[in-house]
């Protein structure tokens, strides 16, 4: 019973779980067919009226796919429209040295296609891929994708209720296509972001963003310098500072980075086997993950008002993190005090993403390492000039330096109704969305991976596309099993929904003061982020609130 199983779930993490994760965990385990997670119909509209709403979902990623695949046993047609020759999103874009995943894949994957057989704990790049590919084909969702073909805009009709989508084709023909439904899959991460530094376009040698790596270079024997220490950089370094002459790693600040015994870890064949084979096993190892990686940090990400200890951390528990991950870094560095207060953030553990050290700690003690701290000045076709006038030379720069995140779904151009635009709602920065999937007057258009749907203190992703499928699915039973041709948002739900998000984050470390991180705009509001519980976020997207929407 409920009791029973919250106890069990207590004693797999080893900290007290309380009774709110007990359905949940009831729905992975019990794997009820047909997947709860689906469409599942109450009343199956005729095949004609199936045929006549076509949904057109953008973007072949983690997200599209898991869209496809759904819609896809739901019956309803649907098309999908890719930029790349590949689906994968992220995934095929990304192939830097060293790229792979820092949420370990037992837990990042989708819940209804576990993989038993992933190689690592934590798997690279190319295997990454190979599990979407995969997806795409054991649910053979591939022929509905249209490759290199890239929406320019979506633009919705009241009258008809339909969605007209154009787009370019790599062959630079427009081509339009009329759909019921827009689901837009695009992603956040995907537009690289490039330093406004002086001189930028001058440097005379090879200059690239880990988002858009060259197969073919060859940075043996080269002098390297790398702007940027997050999560790309963090994997980029260590990969690459054994072959190359000098590594110059340019670091405006310190991330908080932690240890992870499985980080390179094979996965044993043991391991598999029981993955495979004890009931529910992989089921419960995957609520290990899931507590470890996500909802069991939580109560470190908020602020308690009466702890102060000059900033360095917003709560006990939250000290408690940044002693273990000083004392990790400190182990590793030993008694180098410079380098030690170099790497060293000022700010609270998890204020910006945290990492999982990628020999990090080792790389900056090798002789052709050199992490620099000061601030640049400019580049000038040799190399990089610091503000101390020292010219570092360089033959590759690498900017590991992030995504212009804030721009979401930029560069699209998205009307609803009455020619409502997107772009204009938001503002320049200010993307805002009822559970992270609607935006009021633009009627059957989603998102996925949208407004503060993004975790930066571990989580997954995937979970998180997963549950807003599922309320995008319930959208359109609404509309398919009534008289209805739409569904919209309420203002009230949506404003009262972004209202209740500000005010979570007011209390979270992503808001600490004098803090900089890629998840707020220009004003300071967090709009990449998910402030709540998975297991909140779980129950919100599934107990799908009828009053909260309007159909039309
Ligand atoms: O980018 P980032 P990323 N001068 O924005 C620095 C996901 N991801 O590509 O911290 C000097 O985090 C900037 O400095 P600062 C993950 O969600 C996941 O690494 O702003 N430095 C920072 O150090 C992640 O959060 C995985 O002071 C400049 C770095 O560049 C997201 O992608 C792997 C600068 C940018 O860090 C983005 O990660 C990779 C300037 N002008 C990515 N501008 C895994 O799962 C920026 N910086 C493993």
């Amino acid at each position: 019973d409920g009791e029973d199983l919250r106890e069990m779930l207590s004693i797999a993490v080893g900290e007290d779980v309380s009774a709110d994760y007990v359905s949940m965990m009831r729905e992975d385990l019990e794997a009820i067919q047909p997947d709860p997670r689906g469409l599942n119909w109450r009343h199956e509209p005729a095949p004609e009226k199936l045929a006549a709403f076509p949904v057109v979902i953008i973007g072949a990623g983690m997200s599209g796919v898991c869209a496809g695949i759904r819609l896809k046993e739901a019956g309803i047609p649907f098309t999908i429209i890719e930029k790349n020759s590949a689906v994968g999103g992220s995934w095929y874009e990304n192939f830097y040295p060293g790229c792979g995943v820092d949420t370990p894949n037992h837990f990042y994957s989708y819940s209804f296609f576990l993989n038993h057989d992933w190689s690592h704990f934590f798997a690279k790049r190319d295997e990454l891929w190979s599990y979407f590919e995969d997806a795409t084909d054991r649910y053979a969702i591939r022929d509905h994708i249209q490759f290199e073909t890239e929406v320019v805009s979506a633009d919705y009709d009241d009258a008809s209720a339909t969605w007209t989508v154009t787009t370019l084709t790599g062959d630079g023909r427009t081509e339009q296509l009329s759909a019921k439904s827009v689901i837009s899959a695009v992603g956040v991460l995907n537009r690289p972001k490039l330093p406004d530094i002086p001189g930028r376009d001058t440097f005379a040698g090879v200059a690239l963003h880990t988002a858009q790596w060259d197969a073919s270079l060859d940075l043996s024997g080269k002098k390297v310098v790398m702007i940027g220490t997050g999560a790309s950089g963090q994997q980029v370094g260590p990969t690459i500072a054994p072959d190359v002459a000098q590594l110059t790693i340019l670091q405006r600040s310190p991330h908080w980075v932690v240890p992870n015994p499985n980080y390179f870890a094979e996965v044993s064949d043991g391991m598999k086997w029981a993955l495979a084979h004890i009931p529910s096993f992989a089921r419960w190892y995957r609520f290990q993950l899931f507590w470890a990686f996500a909802d069991g940090l939580h109560a470190s990400l908020q602020v308690d008002p009466t702890w102060d200890d000059g900033g360095k951390s917003i709560s006990q528990i939250n000290a408690r993190h940044r002693l273990y991950m000083e004392r990790y870094l400190r182990a590793k560095l030993g008694e180098d005090t410079p380098l030690i207060e170099k790497v060293t953030p000022s700010y609270p553990p998890y204020g910006k993403r945290i990492l999982i050290d990628n020999n990090w700690f080792d790389m900056l003690q090798r002789p052709n390492v050199e992490l620099v701290t000061d601030q640049i000045a400019q580049i000038v076709p040799e190399g990089v000039v610091m503000a101390d006038g020292r010219t570092i030379e360089a033959d590759v720069l690498i900017y590991a330096t992030g995504f212009q995140a804030s721009k979401m779904l930029a560069p699209m151009k998205i009307t609803g109704k009455q020619g409502r635009d997107l772009h204009q709602f938001w503002g320049p920065d200010d993307a805002t969305a009822y559970l992270g999937t609607m935006v009021p007057e633009f009627p059957n258009f989603f998102i996925l991976m949208g407004p503060n749907t993004g975790l930066a203190h571990g989580g997954n992703v995937i979970f998180i596309t997963e549950c807003q499928v599922r309320l995008i699915l319930a959208c359109l039973q609404e509309v398919l099993e009534g008289d209805a041709k739409a569904i919209d948002v309420r203002h009230k739900a949506h404003d009262d929904y972004v209202a209740e998000v500000d005010a979570l984050h007011a209390n979270m470390v992503w808001t600490h003061k004098g803090l900089t991180n890629w998840y707020r705009n220009d004003a300071g509001r967090v709009f990449a982020l998910l402030p709540y519980r998975l297991v909140d976020y779980w129950k919100m997207t599934k107990d799908f609130r009828r009053e909260d929407f309007l159909l039309s």
